[in-house]
């Protein structure tokens, strides 16, 4: 063990430890831009770039940067100094030389790192002025916008994709004040193997990276009579919402949610909950059919955009693995123009469906064309987390203090889980708690699946139906998908049954969530939330959502029926 000062307090951390990480056993808060841990701890961006972590070492002349600096015994650091608040003020204000400073009109005010340091170290005035970087802004996507005169170069976006996701799209090139973060050979966006996942929008400190802005389209919508404006909201955004409204992580707040939808002016406010009911309804069945025959397994699930995109790019002769139904956003969105105007009376071209989504990547998959009919898209506009609370910020609602609400019906009730499928597992889970009772006929008393629990990265199970051994494998990040693909390929997979996340930890990190820098404490107390919103609930499995039955009753007839395969499944 290292024993080490910082600011006059001794503090024992193991070899290997950083200054930044042994003063944050302290509670000291060393301010850092460029510093992160991803990955549930696992990777860590500390490339020393931003030099804002910047401390005075007693005996020593110079300055250090705290984040790749080891601690060793018996160093003395002070972390605010005269000169080491000089020099980092200094440092700043030479960022802020080369930043275009419209910080009233970006849309990371207020929550730009580089905006709260500047404002921390009391910086008032411009001191340095000179050549300003410009360069053209990447909208190319339609997803997620890049605007590189705000880039700081700390590399977190290059760690998130090239470490994390295993893409390897984004990369530092030239050298001084051209040094920039570019695509090989400088494409657009929507021109390399970007799967959407943004991961690197996550992580971004500033305004340079972003998901694009979609939630102005809704305004004028919800003023129209003529237009029957219904929302969905996923699975995770009821447990992070709460975040941007000074709420702890994992608060589960739908009633609030619901009634501040309803206050907006939707018609309908309805829940993918239910649509992963349905999801699961059609994804058991074509699991149990694919494992009967042997054919095309493993079945891999397919209501991650970013992840589906990723196998399409990287490895398109496995696409056949991956499960005909659509997302529960699509499915929802098929549903919401066909079953429901048909009970509702209303014309499906006048149905217009939002989507408030964790994720960046559903805004391209609402958008690919198979999605849809008649010249109708499924969904017509996705918005993230953030661009909801932004809605709200806007609408000066006041959400904490709404009476509770509840979905409206037919798509609005569901079971524990269809609410599980917004982390990392739930979607394994809520498969195997349908398929054994179909398979087996038996009831499952026991329907909570440990072992695909967790934020490991791959997790594995094998479970008995009718004397079968069923193995599992639960992934998430793009890097962890990768390995399981790569298995594939050699021959060497062996499983029978595949669930895959982009994002590290499920749809809980998705990247459209209040910004966390992908904190695993907040990511397990939204982790926790989800859990909790499934223990209480009384309906847990997909098969017994009445609601559900009642769609099949009265238009799909059972599951991978025509009609299931010609609304609820793709290609
Ligand atoms: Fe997810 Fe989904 S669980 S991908 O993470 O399957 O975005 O929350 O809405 O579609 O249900 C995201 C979350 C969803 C979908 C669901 C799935
Ligand atoms: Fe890489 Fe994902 Fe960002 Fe695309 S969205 S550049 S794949 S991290």
């Amino acid at each position: 063990m290292i024993n080490l000062t910082i600011d006059g307090e001794r503090v024992e951390v193991e070899k290997g430890t950083s200054i930044l990480d042994a003063a944050k056993k302290l509670n000291i808060n060393i301010p850092t831009l460029c510093h992160m841990y991803m990955n549930n701890g696992e990777v860590r961006n500390c490339k020393g770039t931003c030099r804002v972590c910047i401390v005075e070492q007693e005996g020593r002349g110079k300055l250090i940067p705290s984040c790749s600096v080891e601690a060793t015994d018996g160093m003395v650091i002070k972390t605010h100094s005269p000169r080491v608040i000089k020099t980092r003020r200094t440092i700043v204000e030479l960022l802020l030389s080369d930043h275009p400073n419209d910080c009233l009109q970006c849309e990371r005010n207020g929550q730009c790192e580089l905006q709260k340091i500047a404002e921390d170290l009391g910086i008032r005035k411009n001191r340095f002025q000179g050549e300003i970087s410009e360069y053209p802004i990447d909208d190319s996507s339609n997803v997620i916008v890049r605007e590189m005169d705000k880039c700081i170069l700390c590399r977190r976006c290059v760690t998130a994709c090239n470490e994390v996701q295993k893409i390897n799209v984004l990369t530092p090139v030239d050298r001084g004040f051209k040094s920039v973060i570019s695509t090989f050979f400088n494409k657009p966006l929507v021109e390399t193997n970007c799967t959407y996942c943004g991961q690197c929008v996550a992580v971004c400190p500033t305004g340079a990276l972003r998901e694009k802005r979609d939630y102005d389209r809704i305004w004028p919508l919800l003023d129209d009579k003529t237009k029957h404006v219904v929302v969905q909201v996923a699975p995770a955004v009821r447990v992070a919402l709460g975040e941007e409204f000074n709420i702890e992580a994992g608060i589960n707040i739908t009633a609030k949610m619901v009634a501040a939808l309803k206050k907006l002016g939707f018609k309908g406010v309805y829940d993918t909950n239910f649509a992963a009911d349905m999801t699961i309804m059609e994804e058991a069945t074509e699991f149990i059919e694919r494992f009967t025959k042997g054919e095309n397994l493993p079945l891999m699930t397919s209501c991650c955009p970013a992840w589906v995109n990723f196998v399409e790019k990287e490895y398109p002769e496995n696409t056949r693995f991956i499960s005909s139904c659509k997302s529960p956003q699509q499915i929802f969105g098929a549903m919401a123009k066909t079953y429901l105007p048909k009970k509702l009376g209303v014309d499906p071209k006048d149905v217009v469906v939002v989507s408030i989504m964790p994720c960046t990547a559903k805004k391209y998959e609402a958008n690919r064309e198979e999605m849809g009919r008649d010249g109708m898209k499924d969904v017509d506009i996705v918005i993230t987390t953030r661009e909801f609370s932004k809605m709200l910020k806007e609408s000066g609602i006041d959400l904490l203090n709404l009476k509770d609400a509840d979905f409206d019906n037919p798509l609005g009730e569901s079971t524990g889980a269809g609410s599980i499928f917004g982390t990392t597992g739930g979607v394994m889970e809520a498969a195997l708690r349908t398929a054994y009772e179909w398979v087996t006929g038996e009831t499952l008393e026991n329907v909570d699946v440990k072992d695909v629990r967790g934020l490991k990265g791959i997790k594995e199970t094998t479970v008995t139906l009718n004397g079968k051994d069923i193995n599992i494998a639960v992934a998430s990040s793009l890097g962890n998908a990768r390995k399981i693909m790569d298995e594939i390929k050699d021959g060497k997979s062996k499983y029978h049954f595949v669930e895959i996340m982009a994002c590290p930890g499920g749809c809980i990190n998705g990247a459209g969530q209040p910004y966390s820098k992908c904190d695993t404490e907040i990511v397990k107390k939204r982790m926790e939330g989800i859990y909790s919103v499934d223990s209480h609930k009384t309906i847990r499995k997909s098969h017994e959502n009445p609601m559900v039955k009642q769609a099949y009753q009265e238009f799909f007839e059972k599951p991978n029926s025509h009609v299931a395969h010609e609304l609820l499944h793709t290609k």
